[in-house]
């Protein structure tokens, strides 16, 4: 089902939101890095991420090594070839949430 794609507006206030995220993919993505102690706090930082995840029904793209987790966020069911939407915005709200808490 085709979900709406962000405006640039609604992309600039993404950003503005979370300042930790860069855009990625030519505006289709946004990424964050995140630096840990050790891989056992990457890992579970990764399960609450895939446990938020399946509950939101939204998946993130992420690269693990070690105590380093890239997580890249974008809707594939959003435009035509996939983009930037409010589902992301939820998610990266809610991944932010786990880091500050
Ligand atoms: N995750 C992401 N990142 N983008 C999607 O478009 C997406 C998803 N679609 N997780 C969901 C699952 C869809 O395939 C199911 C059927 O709702």
């Amino acid at each position: 089902m085709p979900i709406p794609e962000f405006t640039s507006e609604e992309t600039a206030e993404l950003l503005q939101a979370h300042p930790a995220w860069s855009l990625a993919r030519n505006g289709k993505a946004i990424t964050r890095t995140f630096q840990f102690g050790d891989f056992s706090e990457a890992w579970g930082f990764m399960s609450r991420v895939a446990l938020l995840a399946e509950a939101q029904d939204h998946h993130p793209e992420w690269f693990n090594v070690y105590a380093k987790v890239e997580v890249t966020l974008t809707t594939h069911d959003a435009g035509e070839t996939g983009g930037l939407s409010q589902r992301d915005a939820k998610l990266a709200r809610a991944i932010d949430g786990i880091i500050s808490n």
